[in-house]
């Protein structure tokens, strides 16, 4: 299985993509890009009815090796760690293993979904959207501040790169796109300062992505 290439459905600007972007340039696999444009009006019943084969939740990232499909985020950035062990993104201590997962947990689950996800946004509508995103990163990010205290060193858990920093690099992006202000988050800040510099997060950047408009290069 290992020794088929990968194919990746992703959108540039999709934080769920994201994180699987940076596992896979992390590790140096090689992979092809299919972009799936998520604000392509009926996108979601017309290639997304093609699509939804692949993830019947309509959503990116989907990861295809062989005749496997893979979805949701975490799942599949596990699965890469357990099939490309080349550069590790888990700790072996169990306990540091744990940390590194509930910091993904508290981004996968706990600020993503709610500030992000299209489906919430527009049931929410465009008056209070901003407010609406601003509370949920804020609360995860007071969260994520105390928790990270305890657990960072240079990265998320200790000085090496986990699966928690391929969540969180994604995650800030997003707190800037939206200008949340991050003065009040100095360990977050401070370790995707150390991220921003690193080939697999420059690499994986939405910038660099075949799909990103001309104008947000
Ligand atoms: N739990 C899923 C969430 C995926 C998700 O929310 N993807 C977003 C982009 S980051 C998406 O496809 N949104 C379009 C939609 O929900 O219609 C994962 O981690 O893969």
């Amino acid at each position: 299985m290992a020794s088929q290439k990968p194919v990746l459905y992703s959108y540039f600007r999709s934080s769920c993509s994201w994180r699987v972007r940076i596992v896979l340039a992390h590790k140096g696999i090689e992979y092809d890009y299919r972009p799936i444009n998520l604000l392509k009006k009926g996108q979601c019943t017309q290639v997304g009815d093609e699509f939804k084969k692949l993830n019947p939740m309509g959503q990116v990232p989907a990861l295809v090796i062989g005749d496997k499909t893979f979805t949701q985020s975490l799942s599949i950035m596990e699965y890469l760690e357990e099939v490309y062990p080349q550069n590790p993104l888990l700790p072996k201590d169990p306990i540091l293993k744990a940390k590194v997962r509930e910091v993904c947990e508290v981004i996968c689950s706990g600020i993503q979904p709610l500030q992000q996800n299209s489906s919430v946004l527009q049931r929410v509508g465009e008056e209070k959207m901003m407010e609406w995103r601003h509370f949920f990163i804020n609360k995860g990010f007071i969260a994520l501040e105390e928790l990270l205290s305890g657990c960072s060193g240079k990265y998320c858990v200790g000085d090496e790169v986990t699966l928690a920093d391929c969540c969180l690099v994604p995650q800030v992006y997003n707190a800037n796109r939206f200008k949340v202000d991050l003065s009040q988050f100095p360990v977050i800040s401070g370790i995707h300062q150390a991220l921003s510099g690193l080939n697999s997060v420059t690499a994986s950047h939405p910038s660099a992505q075949p799909d990103c408009p001309p104008d947000l290069k």
